[in-house]
């Protein structure tokens, strides 16, 4: 009865270091001298989805969707796609074709550009096609 309760224990021990990782700093969290570049470190950011709201990994502290500024190579004008808002496009054209490859569908509001759901984003922008049909929205 003894080792029983030992190992229960043990295999409880394990188990809430399962739930909650003890270091959050560790393997799958990748901080700024992880990456040899800043290009490295806004790669990785944005294909984790990361954005002003989105902090992946701690990278953006000041919260500007540009993750580690002080890494070499860092360009103060880009800006984050997964920032861009409709006023970043200068034609409805441009916005839809952003959607589009992102996978934007009625179902996909790729950038919160389609907040009517039809699948059409940004219809206020400038030379915008109602009768445009988003092929995604099939998918
Ligand atoms: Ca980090
Ligand atoms: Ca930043
Ligand atoms: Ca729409």
């Amino acid at each position: 009865m003894k080792r029983l309760s030992g190992l229960f224990i043990v295999v409880a021990f394990l188990f809430s270091f399962y739930l909650v990782p003890p270091d959050i700093s560790s393997a799958a969290n990748k901080n700024c001298k992880d990456f040899k570049t800043w290009k490295d470190a806004q790669t990785y950011f944005e294909i984790k989805g990361g954005s002003k709201k989105n902090n992946i990994d701690g990278l953006d502290r000041d919260h500007d969707g540009l993750a580690c500024e002080s890494n070499k190579g860092f360009n103060k004008n880009y800006r984050n796609p997964n920032d861009f808002t409709c006023k970043n496009f200068a034609t409805w054209k441009a916005a839809q074709d952003f959607f589009e490859k992102r996978g934007g569908s009625k179902k996909k509001n790729v950038n919160g550009l389609d907040p009517d759901h039809d699948g059409l984003a940004c219809e206020t922008n400038k030379g915008f096609n109602k009768n445009h049909k988003n092929l995604n929205n099939s998918k």
